[in-house]
């Protein structure tokens, strides 16, 4: 066991000391998303942001994980190993300015692209989409960024809030034929809706 790992107890914060830098590194990436989405509405001439999320993990999400992933319950684990004490959620009315964001938080040269999940072409096999980025600053803490259209964070959620009601009995299958269904929909939805989206803007 490396030396540097102390052992939290429940009473201690599992970020131990580093709350503070850890919670300014979460505004900074704030700070920066909203720049961008300052300088895309200058040139959309719309928000292209419906809105938008930052966290820090709650204490007992991120023992959880430490505990579910194997890890001993540590400050080194909760902000070396696990990548999303910082979590980030951008949430957009169209498709196209998910990956624009994307692209910008990319260009700005800010941060260590460490990991990348395309759930959007690729969806997960229940229907989940959204565009899943790892960044790692400067000093070290990662951040996991979360992009997608208002579809697909209300499938999300919803499909979040079935996840934990207990009793479905015998419709678990159908409901998550459901589920997967409703996700599809969206989707197909969200590409009309990008495509009006482009007519209007072909008018200007
Ligand atoms: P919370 O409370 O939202 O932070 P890992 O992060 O390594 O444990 P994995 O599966 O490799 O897990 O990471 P992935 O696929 O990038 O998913 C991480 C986060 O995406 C999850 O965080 C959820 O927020 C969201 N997510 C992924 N799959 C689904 C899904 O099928 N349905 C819903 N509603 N959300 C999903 P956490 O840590 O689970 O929770």
């Amino acid at each position: 066991m490396q030396t540097t790992q102390t052992t939290q107890t429940t009473a201690e914060s599992i970020y131990g000391n580093e709350r503070p830098a850890l919670e300014q590194a979460c505004a900074a990436l704030s700070e920066h998303i909203a720049a961008i989405r300052a300088e895309m509405t200058a040139e959309l001439g719309m928000d292209p942001v419906e809105h938008y999320l930052t966290r820090i993990k709650s204490e007992d999400s991120m023992r959880e994980k430490c505990r579910r992933k194997g890890l001993p319950v540590t400050t080194h684990s909760a902000l070396h190993i696990i990548k999303d004490a910082i979590g980030v959620r951008v949430v957009c009315a169209f498709v196209d300015d998910v990956f624009e964001i994307c692209r910008r938080l990319k260009a700005s040269g800010q941060y260590e692209f460490v990991e990348e999940k395309d759930y959007i072409r690729h969806a997960k096999p229940n229907g989940y989409r959204s565009y899943h980025l790892i960044i790692r600053f400067q000093n070290g803490y990662f951040a996991e960024i979360q992009l997608r259209t208002i579809s697909m964070d209300t499938w999300a959620a919803l499909e979040h809030h079935l996840k934990y009601k207990k009793d479905v009995g015998g419709k678990t299958a159908l409901i998550v034929q459901e589920l997967k269904r409703c996700a599809d929909e969206l989707a197909s939805t969200d590409l009309s809706m990008q495509t009006i989206r482009d007519m209007i803007l072909e008018q200007d």
